[in-house]
């Protein structure tokens, strides 16, 4: 490690290093600092101890998929859905940046593990960058200092033994001149590296999380038999206290923190249902020797869309963020509080830019605004979380925003027809990334950013954990953004959502009744326990119905899709969409 570092810092020669210990005594001094040079600001301390407010470049606020890409030796490999670069070129690009490029600046070496410090789930990285806001942010995101760094000599000790053991990711990040045509986010996964260049945003630079936890961790998890998967985790208690964990994929700015930290409604409250939180984001699963799959959230902290959280959407959410979170792009109150559209009160004086607000101009909050905050300061954070062996999962969920055509909820018929569900997933465009909101893509498990190879390669990885002696999960896909012909939500969402997830731990322990039809088995409006809530007509035809002729066009178009991806894709997969669409 010592001699990359060393390179890293003869190419962007900084004025200083800095090696991370992620100790309470160095984050008030990267807090003092960023106080001083305008990167953070003190929020109200009376109703926010420890909250930071950060306004980032207004060009800089989401992930840039165009810049983003997958170098690796074969263009074949990084598939259709990356943007490729040879590896040597992709170097050559990004290096011409970097060089001289902390001139001037403190360089800082983060160690890091994604995981439980002493999983055999979890694998470490270091990145190095000249941000300390990326600094204070990978703190909360990842376990990060000390601990990490020891865990990562002692695999470069076991791999200088001869073990087999792809000890660290290395990222190298620079926010350099923020210039949306100097920034490119580089990821080599044979090298197991990162180069990051020209963006502070979250996605684009914390490495521990898109980038490593996702991109690079797909390419580990296929040549060493697990899944690395856009993914929150939850733990769903019954009256009886037994508990089914449940991990459930949706593209960003889907609801995966409102989901993986919902409040059931009053009457399964009285009953005692309960949902733990395990993860919000990311998933690493992997077969345990009983056959069923174990998973681990990689993260420590959550990272979630601060718009539209409140009191009624997510009150666990609303509830971890009171104290030591870094908001950023969020509006502010007239005491300094922080505030952003749908928080249901206070009032802003000044919006994410730092100028008067002004609602004609724009929202106060930037759409796709954060904060970031640690897992253990949520109320339903699941102390399972730290468990070195992960927890099982008893069901997949695949999710997206579909105004029309696609049911509240069906089941996978067998593994294999589970993978095409989660292949053809569609979902509107969020404001998570630059670019059209609200249009409609093919993004395969929400990995359509994220997976770090070939989506075919991808999909005949997923089939090949069908195998003897293996106990799977029970796949299923929900809608909760269905509309009516007048364009309002169908379903009421949020805290119901429970009513869905009791009908899947129904079915997976056979007690639930379900209709066979030919995209897979559908609740009848008797299957899912309604009450207390109000579905007109048009709702319960629309949540629980089979719309064949619309069906028939939307698998023509899974086909065209699939074949998109020329002979790499699975025949098996082909041949589950040729069945289904034959319907
Ligand atoms: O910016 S992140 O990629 O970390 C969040 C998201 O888009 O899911
Ligand atoms: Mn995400």
């Amino acid at each position: 490690m010592d001699n990359w570092v060393a390179q890293v810092a003869a190419l962007t020669r900084p004025d200083r290093i800095q090696w991370c210990d992620g100790s309470d005594a160095e984050s008030e001094a990267l807090n003092a600092l960023m106080q001083a040079d305008g990167t953070l600001v003190k929020l109200n301390d009376k109703t926010h101890p420890g909250c930071w407010l950060h306004r980032s470049d207004p060009d800089d606020v989401a992930r840039v998929e165009h810049l983003t890409f997958v170098c690796t030796s074969e263009q074949d490999d990084a598939g259709p859905n990356n943007h490729w670069m040879s590896p040597a070129d992709g170097h050559a690009k990004v290096d011409a940046l970097f060089e001289g490029c902390m001139e001037g600046r403190t360089m800082y070496v983060i160690p890091y593990c994604m995981g439980p410090i002493d999983s055999p789930l979890s694998r470490c990285g270091v990145e190095i960058t000249d941000s300390p806001y990326v600094v204070a942010n990978m703190r909360i995101m990842t376990r990060m200092g000390a601990p990490a760094l020891a865990r990562i000599e002692r695999e470069g000790e076991r791999a200088a033994r001869g073990e087999r053991i792809d000890t660290f990711v290395k990222g190298l990040h620079s926010t350099g001149e923020l210039d949306p045509n100097r920034r490119f986010i580089m990821h080599f996964p044979e090298e197991l590296t990162i180069k990051s260049y020209g963006s502070g945003y979250g996605g684009n630079a914390l490495l521990g999380k898109k980038c490593h936890a996702l991109r690079i961790a797909s390419h580990q998890a296929r040549s060493e038999g697990w899944l690395a998967e856009h993914m929150l985790i939850l733990g769903l208690e019954n009256p009886q206290g037994e508990i089914h964990y449940i991990a459930a994929a949706f593209p960003s700015a889907c609801g995966k923190t409102n989901l993986a930290m919902l409040i059931p409604p009053q009457g399964y409250l009285k009953d005692g249902w309960k949902i733990t939180t395990v993860g919000d984001d990311i998933c690493w699963m992997r077969p345990g020797a009983d056959g069923r799959l174990y998973a681990i959230n990689p993260e420590a902290g959550f990272f979630g869309v601060a718009p539209g959280t409140s009191k009624q959407s997510n009150p666990n959410a609303l509830a971890s963020i009171q104290s030591n979170t870094i908001f950023t792009n969020v509006g502010v109150t007239a005491d300094n509080q922080p505030w952003w559209e749908g928080l249901g009160e206070g009032e802003p004086v000044t919006d994410w830019r730092g100028e008067p607000y002004d609602a004609t101009k724009r929202p106060a909050a930037h759409p796709n605004s954060r904060f970031t905050v640690s897992a253990r300061q949520c109320p339903s954070y699941s102390h399972e979380s730290e468990n070195p062996a992960g927890v099982p999962i008893s069901a997949i969920v695949f999710g997206g925003r579909r105004a029309s055509l696609v049911p509240l909820v069906f089941e996978a018929r067998d593994w294999t027809h589970g993978v095409l569900v989660g292949a053809a997933m569609g979902s509107e465009t969020t404001a998570a990334a630059t670019g059209a909101v609200g249009v409609m893509r093919r993004d395969p498990m929400a990995m359509k950013p994220f997976c770090g190879y070939n989506f075919a390669d991808y999909f005949s990885h997923w089939l090949s954990f069908d195998k003897a002696g293996a106990k799977l999960p029970k796949i299923f896909h929900v809608n909760w953004f269905r509309k009516g012909d007048d364009g309002r939500f169908l379903w009421p969402g949020f805290g119901d959502n429970l009513r869905v997830l009791e009908w899947m731990i129904g079915r997976v322990d056979g007690k639930a009744g379900a209709v066979e039809t030919p995209i897979g088995n559908l609740p009848t409006v008797a299957d899912l326990n309604l009450e207390g809530i109000e579905l007109d007509e048009e709702a319960r035809t629309k949540l629980f119905g089979f719309e064949k002729s619309g069906w028939q066009a939307e698998f023509a178009s899974i086909g065209e899709y699939l074949d998109e991806y020329g002979p790499r894709m699975p025949q098996a997969l082909k041949d589950e969409q040729q069945r289904i669409a034959a319907m």
